[in-house]
């Protein structure tokens, strides 16, 4: 107890290991052991930093003993498993979560009280692990929460970016993008297999065996080794990997003569190249080196996990005495999160032929069979395509294998359907156009994916209709919906304990965490006034919870009392935070106009808008300054400041999202009808009683139907009146509302600074061309926006109404659980069915 006292712990805790503890004395020694035996500081200190890393040690040994007992389990049982290959995880922070996950919050919160911090303080030390951008890393993640929770044998593969999502500052110029560094110091959260690494190889040639067998060789060679993160799931002992790949040089790859001659960068020039595969995520396109460097990326994933999922299902069989290769895909099943990772397909050919010695018949029929594919945009510059001579240099024997995927797509298009020839074009996968000859990776993964699927019901009908409609008469049945969901576990049980506990309270049951669709039982207390009073103090509890993050991160202080209006999303023109901001300067400027007893009648709101601007999107960067500019403006402006505040979110991502979403009231979702594939903000906002202004796209029309239409702020035009609207414009027929005329004018006229406005409002103006006349229709949908933020301000001066609403928004959102959405998978894409450790 003394060296306790010396570290700066409690002397009164002990310092023993207890690794499965319950009790909080046992805890709190144990973390002290941590503290003292599994050194990553100075001794001497036990401040908040160095609470956290023992804290986290451990949790992560409960967590290794049932991960280790999950993948005997596996093992032994051989069940059909599901790989999900994504080149993007934005799983947030892990400690919480954890604690939560294994339902030990209470043991450890009084464990961390004893050894004199705070729980909720020492979670937040914890960096976020943000090797994603957006909905399609942050679906990534809730994914694995739910496969681990429903005790499915399914683990995630990704890549260990050293830099993940750059940190965002706001400067006087607007955003800043700063190297965010995960692994500054190091995650307690990965685990190094020493044991696990594979060769993956770049550029080389094709050398050609007299037997006619062909075999990729020569070029780099870089080595993948796994790190394996655990995922624990909700009150089960299955715990799942998520196995992240970094790239390694070979040792023989430093070069110790040039070394020694004192040709230092030379010597580690392999290294160096290896290094930048896993340097960052999703580095910038623009350049031809940019390029290159994704597509290594992308082969890199691919290909380092196939040969981990070819090798597992060789041990696990082997164990049983031999196998068979059609046996593969009764035991293997490859999710693919959108294109990123399309290079599995011809890896795996490549694998079972030249590797494995299958003829082309039987490696594909076992790759057909293995493979599904999952869409996430209708957005034609989101399609992947890559250079045909880029990818020839980089991957010449995946270009051989793609080539002849597309001479027998071809070959059968003529032989069967004479009607498509025409159409082929546009639907055959290598693009011969002189001009630019690509690759197009989504008609790669149609051709040969067993299962295609989208990720809303209305986008999942666009892709039937439109961007794979040809696809659909060839294979009418290899299109489904899977409509995206969120883990309840993460966006309400944890993020918002206080409205979790009510919940719990009036339903006499916690099966919601695990059955969402149960929230419908809260319906009959949406006119109860006491359980309205509850709800309306816990949403007050996260308001001001919230406030004060406002405060300390941006300085402004805002009214709890006012509506707390979000929106945070990636900015995109399509996503139209453009709409929202100008419509915010309409509303400032009526406040301006009005007289004091005008204003005092109006529904005080703060307006909250966050999100990154991808570095070299110019347009989305204007946007950012925008809000910043505007929020400077009308914060400061002592006759309005009182019914309007603007205020930007800088660096929004997933531990900041946890503490908005559950303080939020009002939230926006307002993309031109057809672009956003699904939202899944939408939900989570929905699940934690905020009401929803948005329009007919992705997700909002599940769960406008499912909260009911009176308890949605509806407007804009619908996706199926969009190309007519354009074609309207194009024309010269539009004839925009004085009130959008007024708003920008408002900005020409310098009320917001002088800053070059002009290339953010051209893409508003004109018919066609650069302005692309307001392509995703701003102008049109203005006016109607603007009745429904009116709908809005008299809603919520209906307290009782206003309550009763948000209390059906949670009570509707039983749908939107990631475990309704990963059951659909297991059930209709990968026919797996539950594995659960005893
Ligand atoms: N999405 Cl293609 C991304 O976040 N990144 C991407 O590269 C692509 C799609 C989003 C999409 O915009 C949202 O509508 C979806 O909800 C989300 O994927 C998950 O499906």
């Amino acid at each position: 107890t003394e060296a306790n006292a010396a570290y700066g712990v409690s002397a009164k805790v002990p310092a023993i290991a207890h690794p499965l503890a319950e009790e909080p004395a046992e805890i709190a020694s144990n973390i002290n052991y941590h503290a003292q035996f599994s050194p990553h500081f100075s001794p001497f200190k036990f401040e908040p930093e160095q609470a956290y890393y023992a804290t986290a040690d451990s949790v992560r040994d409960r967590l290794v003993q049932q991960w280790n007992e999950t993948y005997h389990h596996f093992h032994n049982v051989d069940p059909k498993q599901t790989y999900y290959l994504s080149m993007e995880y934005l799983q947030g922070r892990a400690l919480t979560n954890a604690i939560g996950n294994l339902d030990i919050q209470d043991a450890y919160g009084d464990a961390l009280k004893k050894l004199g911090h705070e729980l909720e303080e020492i979670a937040e030390q914890e960096k976020d692990a943000a090797l994603g951008n957006g909905g399609l890393g942050r679906l990534a993640s809730c994914f694995l929460d739910s496969m681990a929770t429903l005790n499915l044998p399914a683990w995630g593969y990704g890549l260990r970016y050293k830099y993940g999502l750059f940190k965002q500052q706001i400067t006087k110029e607007g955003q800043e993008e700063i190297a965010e560094d995960w692994l500054e110091k190091f995650s307690p959260w990965e685990v190094v297999r020493h044991d696990v690494v594979y060769p993956v190889r770049f550029f080389g040639r094709v050398e050609v065996n007299p037997n006619g067998s062909r075999k990729w060789v020569d070029g780099e060679v870089v080595q993948a080794l796994a790190y394996d993160v655990p995922i624990p799931g909700y009150k089960t002992k299955n715990t799942i990997s998520l196995r992240i790949w970094e790239a390694k040089a070979c040792a023989g790859d430093f070069n110790l003569f040039q070394f020694n001659d004192g040709q230092y960068e030379a010597a580690a020039q392999l290294h160096s190249h290896a290094q930048q595969i896993c340097a960052v995520l999703y580095p910038g396109d623009a350049t031809e080196n940019g390029k290159l460097l994704r597509l290594k990326q992308q082969f890199f994933l691919c290909s380092a996990s196939l040969q981990d999922i070819i090798f597992r299902f060789k041990e696990r069989r082997l164990g049983k005495g031999t196998w068979q290769w059609s046996e593969f895909p009764s035991k293997v099943a490859v999710q693919l999160n959108d294109t990123h990772p399309t290079l599995s397909i011809p890896e795996l050919m490549r694998l079972l032929m030249d590797d494995e010695g299958l003829g082309w018949d039987e490696a594909w029929d076992v790759t057909t069979r293995t493979i599904a594919y999952t869409n996430h945009t209708v957005l034609p510059e989101a399609l992947e395509k890559w250079s045909q001579s880029v990818m020839w240099k980089l991957l010449p024997r995946h270009m051989e294998i793609i080539e002849e995927i597309d001479k027998r797509f071809v070959a059968m298009i003529c032989k069967t359907r004479i009607d498509l020839e025409s159409k082929l074009m546009t639907i055959r996968i290598v693009d011969n156009n002189p001009q630019n000859p690509v690759v197009r990776m989504a008609n790669l993964c149609v051709v040969s994916a067993h299962t295609v699927n989208g990720v809303a019901q209305l986008h999942s009908d666009i892709l039937k209709s439109e961007l794979f409609v040809d696809y659909v008469s060839i294979w009418p049945t290899k299109f489904q919906n899977k409509t995206n969901g969120i883990t309840p576990r993460r966006w309400l049980r944890f993020c918002s304990p206080e409205l979790s506990s009510i919940i719990t309270k009036w339903l006499k049951s916690e099966q919601w965490v695990t059955n969402l669709d149960q929230l419908t039982g809260l319906r009959k207390f949406a006119d109860n006034s006491d359980f309205q009073a509850e709800w309306a103090s816990a949403k007050m509890a996260n308001k001001q919870r919230l406030a004060e993050y406002i405060e300390r991160v941006t300085g402004e202080s805002i009214d709890p009392h006012s509506l707390f209006d979000i929106q945070v999303k990636r900015i995109h023109e399509y996503k139209r935070q453009l709409l929202n901001i100008l419509g915010a300067i309409y509303r400032y400027k009526k406040l301006k106009e009005m007289s004091p007893e005008e204003r005092k009648k109006t529904t005080p709101r703060t307006i909250m808008i966050g999100g990154k601007a991808f570095a070299t999107y110019t347009n989305a960067k204007g946007i950012v300054k925008l809000v910043n500019d505007v929020g400077a403006v009308v914060n400061n402006d002592p006759e309005v400041s009182k019914y309007l505040k603007v205020v930007f979110i800088p660096n929004y991502n997933v531990s900041v999202a946890e503490m908005l979403i559950p303080g939020s009231e009002l939230s926006q979702h307002i993309s031109t009808a057809g672009m956003e594939a699904s939202g899944t903000s939408n939900m989570k906002f929905a699940l934690n009683g905020c009401l929803i202004i948005g329009t007919l796209d992705g997700a909002n029309v599940e769960i406008r139907e499912e909260i009911q239409e009176e308890n949605f702020f509806l407007f804009g035009a619908t996706a199926d009146e969009v190309p007519r609207l354009r074609k309207e414009r194009e024309n010269g027929l539009f004839k925009p509302d004085p009130r959008f005329e007024e708003a920008k004018q408002f900005i020409r006229s310098g009320a917001f600074g002088s800053y070059d406005y002009n290339p953010l409002l051209e893409s508003l103006e004109g018919n066609t061309g650069y302005g692309r006349g307001d392509y995703f229709l701003v102008g049109y949908d203005f006016p109607s926006y603007m009745d429904a933020q009116a709908k809005v301000d008299e809603a919520y001066k209906d307290r009782k109404r206003w309550l009763k609403m948000s209390i059906l928004s949670t009570a509707g959102s039983g749908k939107f659980s990631s475990d309704r959405t990963i059951s659909q998978y297991a059930k209709e894409i990968w026919n797996i069915a539950e594995c659960c450790v005893p």
